[in-house]
């Protein structure tokens, strides 16, 4: 089946907090906000279950009868099938600094944020309710088992082996990347969106809409900048 028109399905977990996107994975908003920005149709589906998705992670979304994860794997593939042209008119320069953005967000600043959220106890005092969207028979388990299995997860790929002080450095140095490189904006590159925006929102909308006591948090809230470019993506595609 290759219907271009029908809505394409994301699954992807809830959202919790009050946060105004629809859903607490960073690289969920980062997939919903990207099809916003091409005008896709979709349709988001609430799954809390990573392990139903064909890399056992969320988002994933069905493309063409076919379910597909990895945001980034995601977007290349309905970009190819779909024949969108994204990024026109940046430099080789601009898109190489897009995807060194990229990855230190999604492979860097990303276990800091899962660290202060739901490792860091001031992250986790509250991180906890995420779990509320579970039937209450399994919350309380499942809350554990999570948190745990989380643990050991950024103890592997890294971050975790850091203190809470060490972290906390390493994630304002990320802010100091993103508003030093975002200057007045508007957007990344300027006046327009691209693709790069998608990720950056995607992270940030989650620090600044999300509630924890780590002063990475309040770092960011610190930043008139990148506080005023999550509203104004905010108001543009939600
Ligand atoms: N590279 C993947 C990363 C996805 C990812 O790390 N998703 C997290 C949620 S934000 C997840 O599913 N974590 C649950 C787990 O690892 O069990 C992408 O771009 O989609």
């Amino acid at each position: 089946m290759n219907d271009t028109q029908a809505p394409l399905d994301v699954y992807t977990f809830g959202p919790a907090w009050d946060i105004p996107v629809l859903t607490a994975s960073p690289f969920g908003v980062k997939l919903i906000t990207w099809l916003r920005m091409q005008d896709l149709p979709h349709r988001v589906h609430v799954e809390n279950n990573p392990g139903k998705g064909p890399k056992g992670k969320c988002p994933w979304v069905m493309v063409d009868g076919q379910a597909l994860g990895d945001s980034e794997m995601v977007i290349e593939t309905i970009k190819q099938r779909r024949g969108i042209r994204t990024d026109t008119g940046l430099t080789p320069q601009q898109l190489a600094l897009a995807t060194a953005v990229r990855l230190m967000l999604e492979d860097h600043f990303h276990q800091v944020w899962e660290h202060e959220l739901f490792i860091f106890d001031g992250g986790w005092k509250r991180a906890y309710e995420f779990f509320d969207q579970l039937p209450p028979g399994v919350r309380v388990l499942v809350r554990n088992v999570a948190r745990s299995a989380l643990r050991k997860q950024l103890h592997a790929r890294g971050v975790g082996r850091h203190t809470h002080e060490q972290i906390v450095q390493m994630g304002i140095e990320d802010l100091d990347v993103i508003e030093t490189l975002l200057g007045d904006g508007p957007f990344f590159f300027g006046e327009e969106p691209r693709d790069i925006d998608a990720t950056v929102f995607g992270f940030l909308s989650l620090t600044y809409w999300t509630p924890s006591e780590s002063p990475v948090w309040a770092n960011l809230r610190s930043r008139r900048a990148l506080c005023d470019y999550c509203e104004r993506i905010r108001e543009r595609y939600y």
